[in-house]
């Protein structure tokens, strides 16, 4: 291998690579595709919106694993404001409670999320590679999975301008998720980038990085083939049995 492949990209150079990785983004999985062109009937709705609450309720428990793992006061003092932010707080109800408010907007009622009665096998499987992945990684591994949130704003934003026209059946109190997790992207990617930024240095390690960045985009991908089987092809696990 030449001497230039061995060299470190510069932060610069870096932070470059990890945002190419954009054009793997769920947002451009046929589900999404199809939800954002306003092509999902309802049910398919309410699939996501079930099925994506599993997701909502794990990120809480994997930044906890991402902390139980980290020494640093600072990047915990930091970090624990991710768990805030979905379990809530005293005035402020959080995002599991908003996405709870998404369920029933759509027609769900708040027990039939917390049951997970619709979880499907596969989306389960890929949340609890997630929070695992979290568990068994040092926590700046751990931490610089998250940064698929890089391309999240756009998407909150992409729902927030489509869905009122597409589905004017859903009650627009459900936005309120996707207004608030607009904010709160672009602050945790900040910490999340400089984390990660300083922490991988040879360019083995970088490019290790990326497919941490990969295996996050994989799970967020296969989240919605399994969706997509149930919900687009009708044909849910087990559906011929
Ligand atoms: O609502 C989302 C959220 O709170 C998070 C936390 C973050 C993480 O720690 O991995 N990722 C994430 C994401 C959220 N919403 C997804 C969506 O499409 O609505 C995107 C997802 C992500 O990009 O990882």
């Amino acid at each position: 291998m030449n001497a230039a492949a061995k060299k470190p990209w510069s932060r610069k150079q870096f932070e470059k690579k990890i945002r190419e990785k954009e054009k793997y983004y769920h947002i451009n999985h046929e589900f999404h595709v199809l939800m954002n062109s306003g092509k999902l009937d309802k049910p398919a709705i309410q699939g996501w919106v079930a099925n994506r609450f599993y997701y909502q309720v794990a990120i809480p428990v994997k930044d906890a694993a991402i902390m139980s793992n980290c020494w640093d006061r600072d990047v915990r003092r930091h970090w624990i404001q991710r768990i805030i932010d979905h379990d809530g707080t005293q005035g402020d109800e959080g995002g599991i409670e908003a996405w709870l408010l998404l369920g029933e907007a759509v027609g769900l009622k708040r027990g039939e999320l917390w049951s997970h009665k619709h979880l499907l096998p596969g989306v389960k499987f890929a949340i609890d590679a997630y929070v695992n992945f979290a568990r068994q990684q040092p926590w700046e591994v751990a931490a610089s999975s998250s940064l698929t949130e890089l391309f999240a704003p756009t998407i909150h934003q992409r729902r927030l301008d489509n869905w009122p026209q597409y589905y004017p059946w859903i009650d627009e109190k459900g936005y309120n998720y996707f207004r608030k997790r607009l904010k709160e992207a672009r602050r945790d990617v900040q910490h999340g980038l400089d984390i990660t930024l300083d922490y991988y240095k040879t360019r083995e390690q970088q490019e290790r990085m990326l497919t941490v960045l990969q295996f996050k985009l994989d799970v967020l991908w296969t989240m919605l083939d399994c969706m997509w089987m149930a919900y687009i092809e009708k044909k849910p696990p087990y559906h011929n049995c």
